[in-house]
């Protein structure tokens, strides 16, 4: 075939063209005023370059069939609502966990079970979720939950590690739209930290429709990581976009990028700084035992006010200017410094943390003698991440590259000596935002893998239309040079990842009879009078039909379930196979409902029998070479 009649191949567009400056010039940046962001290109690798420099990589990604990862990757699954865990370093996907989202496999939004943990927000079906984070005990990952945010609908939801499902959701009151969240690493999880992104007034009643005067304001949050109740509010100046907290337990701090309090683009950039609020938590604590606080009508959580008065700090919160509309906001694993992630300057922020006691005391005139270091590290700096041997490894949305620098010579160049502390720039695919390396967020920082979380995949993967996957990639980062050696493309869009090594994640393999998980089934059916792990019985009460069946490959224990038109049915399965594995489902069709009941679980669903007729169920979750007959019939006889 000669050239000219060769079928043109759409996936494979020319690589020579500059793959990095793409979004230059396009109103991100000229908004930014940064449209030369481009200008920075370093020499454009081509696809065979990139395989060849992965494999000199010091640590193989490949993991081969039958071996398992070294680490756990939990990752965000952004607008999509989930969470999803991954091997690293495979980056072979192993589970989804439904969480802000509707989910048929596991009838994670059908079921009773999931319906009284999302609460009132079991009626949204959408969510946003960016920041997973594992709890810890004195700053080490102690592998009990996950937490996450939903910057949709304002929620907070943990996951229990053991069983990988969302025990728990709350709904953030008096604030809109939860994004930044961490934990509190010392001396344990008591508090997860959740920023309320969007200024609102108050009352948020339709008496004040303008957000720039007024009564106006968002709120710092705290949330009892045990118990999943609100514990505090602190009210802020400006906005609050991400936050840490620190390894004395003492301080929490959060990045602001709308001091300005505006409403819209231009004014978000007026101020060439904004600010890191740093939150005193001994104090808010005193204030609260002290019953120093307000509550807001309609929910009692003790709300303190953290503002300024007429130029006056409040007990609770110091406002230390940093440039530019900072964006993420890092703990050393160190615990020396938070670092605040300039965005729309080129530098990042490095406050020292030892300095926070004398900021409180009033030692320093002004608020920025706690910086001890603003390098310069190129255009965008997003997120900072740590190897614990001393480097930082900041993400650079505008220049798509991540960079590896020395904090400890950042700090003496901000002393005035002439030293070079970046140490290596390495060009990702493409637009990154969040990084995130192995154990970083805690004491255990090992300094073995990177994954950095692209905004932008453009060329890397086979086409998939106008609609394209992000691409997570994952870096060795082990030696002195940091090496690509995996592509990973996710659905939109994991913001953020965590890494903890998979000594300190412990699954269970099968449900305890016990688990709380089903709990309020387990009582309901007790006053019933039902032994769930050995009766097959249906109850009639009234126009309600309590349906207990048990489940063991390849068969339901009820085969027929007669009913009448319009009655409420509830179908309450309990798996009795022991078997690792054997998982079994319910799906009644042309009825919208579907769940999963693993070995030893208890699930259940509740619908309406509304049509006439025989509806057949099956099991969804193959289990048996005989899984195909595993079925039964809903028989509704006509009203
Ligand atoms: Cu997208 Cu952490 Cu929500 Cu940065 S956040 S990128
Ligand atoms: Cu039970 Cu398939
Ligand atoms: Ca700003």
């Amino acid at each position: 075939m000669s050239d000219k009649n060769k079928p043109q191949d759409s996936q494979d567009a020319p690589v020579s063209l500059s793959r990095r400056g793409f979004l230059g010039a396009t109103a991100i940046t000229s908004a930014a005023g940064l449209a030369g962001a481009a200008g920075l290109s370093s020499a454009v690798m081509t696809r065979e370059s990139w395989a060849a420099a992965a494999k000199e990589a010091r640590n193989s990604a490949h993991v081969a069939p039958g071996e398992l990862d070294e680490y756990y990757g939990f990752w965000s699954g952004g607008h999509q609502g989930e969470v999803r865990v991954l091997g690293i370093p495979s980056m072979r996907e192993l589970m989804r966990i439904p969480v802000f989202n509707t989910d048929s496999a596991t009838g994670w939004g059908i079921t009773n079970e999931s319906k009284r943990i999302m609460g009132d927000s079991a009626k949204f079906h959408n969510g946003d979720c960016h920041h997973p984070h594992i709890s810890m005990t004195d700053g080490r990952y102690d592998g009990k939950y996950l937490f996450i945010n939903d910057k949709a609908n304002t929620r907070i939801a943990r996951i229990r590690l053991d069983i990988m499902k969302c025990d728990k959701m709350i709904t953030v009151p008096n604030v809109q739209a939860i994004h930044g969240l961490r934990l509190q690493k010392v001396p344990h999880t008591k508090y997860v930290f959740a920023n309320g992104e969007f200024i609102i007034p108050h009352p948020n009643d339709g008496t004040n429709l303008d957000v720039t005067s007024g009564e106006r304001y968002t709120m710092f949050n705290a949330v009892d990581a045990e118990k999943m109740e609100m514990a505090f509010q602190v009210m802020v100046d400006g906005n609050l976009d991400n936050t840490d907290a620190d390894y004395t337990g003492k301080y929490a701090a959060a990045t602001c990028y709308n001091s300005e309090g505006a409403v819209d683009l231009g004014g978000m950039m007026r101020n060439e700084r904004d600010w890191v609020v740093v939150f005193n938590v001994e104090a808010i604590e005193a204030a609260i035992k002290a019953g120093k606080f307000v509550t807001l009508p309609g929910h009692p959580v003790p709300v303190l006010d953290g503002r300024k008065k007429d130029g006056k700090d409040s007990p609770f919160t110091r406002y230390i200017p940093v440039p530019k509309n900072p964006h993420g906001l890092n703990t050393s694993p160190d615990g020396k410094y938070f670092i605040a992630n300039g965005k729309l300057s080129p530098t990042v922020s490095v406050i020292e943390i030892s300095r926070l006691d004398g900021l409180f005391a009033g030692k320093y005139q002004d608020p920025r003698e706690v910086i001890v270091a603003e390098p310069e590290l190129g255009l965008g700096p997003l997120h900072t991440t740590f190897d614990g041997r001393g480097n930082g490894y900041t993400t650079l949305f505008l220049d798509s590259q991540v960079v590896k620098w020395d904090i400890d010579a950042a700090i003496r160049a901000y002393n005035g000596e002439k030293v070079n502390y970046i140490k290596q720039k390495l060009d990702v695919q493409y637009q990154p935002g969040h990084n995130h390396a192995s154990l970083t967020e805690s004491r255990d920082a090992d300094g073995k893998w990177l994954v950095v979380l692209c905004k932008f995949s453009k060329d890397r993967f086979l086409l998939t239309g106008p609609l394209h996957p992000e691409n997570d990639q994952l870096i060795d980062i082990s030696g002195e040079e940091m090496k690509l050696v995996h592509d990973g493309p996710t659905y939109a869009e994991p913001h953020d990842c965590i890494l903890a090594h998979r000594s300190q994640i412990k699954p269970i393999k099968i449900w305890k009879r016990d688990d709380p998980y089903f709990a309020d089934t387990v009582a309901m059916a007790k006053k019933d009078g039902v032994k769930l792990e050995e009766d097959n019985k249906i109850i009639r009460d009234g126009n309600k039909v309590r349906v207990y069946m048990t489940s063991m490959a390849p068969a339901f224990g009820i085969t027929e379930i007669p009913c009448k038109q319009g009655d409420e049915v509830t179908v309450t399965i309990t798996n009795l196979d022991m078997i690792e594995d054997v998982t079994h489902g319910f799906c009644l069709v042309n009825h919208g409902v579907s769940m999963e009941i693993s070995p030893q679980q208890t699930s259940s669903v509740t619908f309406i029998a509304d049509k006439p007729g025989v509806h057949w169920y099956y099991c969804n979750w193959f289990c048996h070479a005989l899984h195909m007959e595993m079925v039964g019939r809903l028989l509704v006889e006509p009203a």
